[in-house]
């Protein structure tokens, strides 16, 4: 009964959750650099898991820091609550309505925990995936290493264990959101400014608000 009055309204309901595109790929597929473009072109907020989980293994008293720079130097993923909790926090900071999340979800743990705590309180737009070969990827990263990233996981070692942990633990999820319908994948092996030309596609058929 209740069901069918408000129905009629589902749509402006729906229109009022915020909105989210997660941004996947292989580690150093071009996530953050395509984000950082979307954003400026299309006023989406760019959260990224990893930049958030860097900054609170940074913050003062942080119970979690030590946890986070294990879990990163081994390619591991942090438990969904931290991160989960992160991005949630990021969000309502924020005050806008229209988010990329960058290198989330991962696995089933931070897909569970999506579900569990933050799907009824977004809409999930699309998933963009990111394709770039391994080769190139280590590349990127261990170019940036060399360049002074800082990144305590742009080295050989690391990357290993970050491309084994993409393949078994990340890529099952991409293949969820696959069977959605859901997935729009982009091939990132170009320049970055070939590869904006195809991500401007996808997102030039979105209404433009001013976030
Ligand atoms: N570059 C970018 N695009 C290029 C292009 N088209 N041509 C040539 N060069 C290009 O780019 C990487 C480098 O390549 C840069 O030097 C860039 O200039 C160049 P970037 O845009 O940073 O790629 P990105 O895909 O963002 O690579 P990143 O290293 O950030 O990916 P990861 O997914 O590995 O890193 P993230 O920060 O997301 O996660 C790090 C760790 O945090 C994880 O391994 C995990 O331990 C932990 N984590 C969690 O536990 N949970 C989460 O939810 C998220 C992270
Ligand atoms: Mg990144």
């Amino acid at each position: 009964m209740w069901k069918r009055f408000l129905r009629p309204f589902s749509g402006y309901i729906n229109k009022m959750l915020p909105e989210v595109v997660f941004v996947l790929g292989a580690p150093g597929a071009g996530k953050g650099t395509q984000c950082s473009f979307i954003s400026k072109e299309f006023g989406f907020v760019h959260l990224s898991a990893g930049d958030l989980l860097r900054e609170e293994r940074q913050r003062p008293g942080s119970e979690y820091g030590e946890m986070i720079e294990e879990k990163i130097r081994n390619g591991e993923i942090v438990p969904v609550e931290v991160t989960c909790s992160l991005i949630h926090k990021a969000m309502q900071k924020s005050g806008k309505t229209r988010f990329l999340i960058d290198g989330f979800p991962r696995n089933k743990d931070n897909l569970d925990g999506w579900e569990r705590v933050m799907s009824d309180k977004t809409k999930l737009l699309f998933v963009l995936f990111f394709e770039c070969c391994r080769d190139l990827c280590t590349e990127r990263c261990l170019g940036r290493g060399a360049a002074g990233s800082g990144r305590s996981d742009d080295n050989l070692d690391s990357l290993q264990k970050r491309f084994n942990t993409y393949l078994n633990a990340t890529m099952p999820i991409i293949e969820h959101y696959e069977r959605k319908g859901l997935v729009h994948r982009v091939k990132a092996e170009s320049a970055p400014d070939v590869v904006f030309e195809d991500v401007k596609k996808l997102f030039n058929k979105l209404d433009r608000i001013d976030n």
